[in-house]
């Protein structure tokens, strides 16, 4: 029944979705509602002959349900939609691995800070499109753009943020599943926009391991000598 989102491998996903759908179903019942209501009085109000018109100023009593109601759940909705924003996005976790991601006309540029685990120095290492991170860690993206409005877009993560050129932005996630996963722009951003897309490759302990070890052959020794204590 709930198969036309994108496969969920987030840790947070679940609540985004249960959202969405709950949503989805109340919106669906109001309007189904509405067109039954309106159909049938469509038919049982005709014009016919012998009927007068009648002149109606409206019921309070009714006008006051369907104003309170709908009220209600909106304040709801907002308030458990809070929760939830709050939670993901009002603070940022303790984060395992950090990766700069900047939007271009018209690719991601990935930038991995290396073992020392900082940016701007010689280990740094920049990739095209290519996102590894490991599975089930908490992932820091320091997100920002070169030249117009991109968005990252993340759909199996349930991540999407716009990437603004002059200003850095924080997100994190959590990968549930390993695999390899879209990276799309989802702001229209040039000729280019629809090409725009990378890979997000949620990688095993070993194959992070062994994806490091290619990249940085010091770090990997750095490794090995903590496993051999
Ligand atoms: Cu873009």
């Amino acid at each position: 029944m709930m198969g036309w989102l994108p496969e969920n491998v987030s840790t947070f996903g679940e609540r985004i979705d249960s959202l969405f759908y709950l949503i989805y179903y109340i919106t669906t019942a109001v309007f189904l509602l509405v067109m039954v209501v309106m159909v049938a009085f469509l038919f049982l109000y005709r014009r016919r002959e012998g009927r007068p018109a009648l002149y109606s100023h409206g019921n309070n009593t009714l006008e006051v349900i369907w104003t309170v109601v709908p009220a209600i759940i909106l304040v709801i909705l907002t308030i458990m939609s809070g929760v939830v924003w709050q939670d993901i996005r009002g603070v940022i976790p303790e984060t395992d691995v950090q990766v700069k991601v900047i939007g271009k006309q018209f690719n991601w540029r990935i930038i991995y800070p290396g073992p020392d685990n900082e940016f701007g120095t010689k280990d740094d290492l920049e990739k095209e499109n290519d996102l590894h991170v490991p599975i089930n860690k908490k992932i820091l993206v320091l997100l920002g753009s070169d030249d117009v409005i991109h968005s990252f877009f993340l759909p199996h993560l349930r991540v999407k943020q716009d990437a603004l050129p002059g200003r850095e932005i924080a997100i994190w996630f959590e990968a549930t599943k390993a695999g390899t996963y879209e990276i799309a722009c989802a702001e229209l951003c040039g000729f280019g926009h629809y090409n725009m897309r990378g890979h997000l490759f949620v990688d095993s302990a070993e194959d992070y391991q062994d994806w490091q070890r290619e990249n940085w052959p010091a770090a990997a020794e750095v490794a090995d000598m903590r496993e051999a204590r």
